[in-house]
């Protein structure tokens, strides 16, 4: 692959920026930052946005992505490499469109790229590739993670050495067509005053390869342990993301209309997480969804936004310090 450098002028916000730090990268449309310090580089494993033409719909028909770049940052002054074209649409063997958000995972000398994308019926299902190093060149698996559905796929390796896959979005990602871990095909949300969809949490094999068992919901909850409802605003929409604050699991994820990122906090990956507010105010553009990650002693957010383009789909990366306060929660950062 070849590599390009760029420079990462302005990308350091404060916890409460005038303006939005500056893009990690200019040269492409990057999204849906995953991030993971590895070795003391932080390596980033966005989705890769491009305007192929595909017409817009409430589906994301338009989020029409078709291969993945790795992006790394050896310091905080340092500059963003792009490693270039890590793995591609047609080197998938089951994947028919839609390279969505993805995230990365390292076991041993090994390194695992989890990725959504529509099989050749339309369906969304969650596949891994494997490289021998973090930029790739990724060899994916033949075929999907059989259990694994809907899109967004995080990886959380917790202190004991076991991973948790969880997934799931709902509207384009689908995830409102899945029952019992079947696929139905059919729209069905719950009715407003019910709980609402919950994203799907499964601890993953040795081998990171496969699950070791079935799915279960992650369920968000209110302050009073009910569960968050259809109804309310800051319902699970998609974007995943678990990380360990000292003792306490941090479960971030985007609620969709509003345009935020928001978490809450747990005792254990398979939650229930308790809802604990806005982590970053509304982003320019329809998506949001990031990542956090601990790195030089410090605790950083990766999320996207439009602002440059003005385009839903045509998304850039940014990065911004976060602000962990005594009880385990993170300050909202302001845009
Ligand atoms: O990038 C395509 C989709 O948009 C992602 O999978 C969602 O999380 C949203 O950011």
């Amino acid at each position: 692959a070849d590599t390009v450098a760029h420079a990462a002028a302005g990308a350091f916000a404060q916890v409460v920026p005038d303006a939005p730090p500056g893009p990690l990268i200019d040269s492409i449309w990057t999204a849906d930052p995953s991030g993971h310090v590895w070795d003391g580089t932080l390596w980033i494993y966005p989705s890769h946005d491009e305007d192929t033409g595909a017409t817009a719909d409430d589906h994301g028909s338009h989020y029409d992505m078709r291969d993945y770049h790795v992006l790394s940052l050896d310091s905080l002054d340092g500059e963003v490499v792009d490693h270039g074209v890590a793995l591609t649409l047609e080197q998938v063997p089951w994947a028919a469109r839609q390279l969505w958000a993805p995230d990365a995972a390292r076991r041993g000398d090994t390194y695992y790229l989890y990725f959504p994308a529509k099989d050749r019926d339309g369906v969304f299902r969650i596949g891994v590739a494997t490289a021998e190093h973090p930029a790739g060149p990724f060899t994916a698996q033949p075929e999907p993670i059989p259990g694994a559905y809907s899109i967004d796929p995080a990886v959380f390796t917790d202190d004991d050495g076991s991973s948790y896959l969880v997934t799931g979005g709902i509207l384009g990602g689908q995830l409102q067509r899945w029952r019992d871990d079947v696929y139905t095909g059919v729209d069905a949300y719950p009715g407003l005053d019910e709980p609402a969809l919950a994203p799907r949490i499964a601890r993953l094999s040795d081998d990171l390869l496969s699950l070791a068992e079935p799915t279960r919901p992650l369920v968000l909850v209110d302050d009073e342990g009910r569960a968050l409802t259809s109804r309310d605003p800051n319902r699970f929409f998609e974007g995943a993301w678990i990380s360990k604050v000292g003792d306490t699991y941090v479960f971030m994820y985007s609620n969709g209309d509003s345009h935020q990122l928001v978490h809450a906090t747990g005792d254990s990956p398979y939650g229930p997480f308790t809802y604990r507010g806005v982590l970053l105010e509304p982003v320019i553009g329809w998506t949001t969804h990031g990542s956090i990650v601990e790195w030089h002693d410090a605790w950083y957010l990766l999320y996207h936004d439009a602002e440059r383009s003005g385009r839903d789909h045509l998304r850039t990366v940014r990065m911004a310090r976060l602000d962990l306060r005594p009880d385990g929660t993170f300050a909202t950062v302001r845009r």
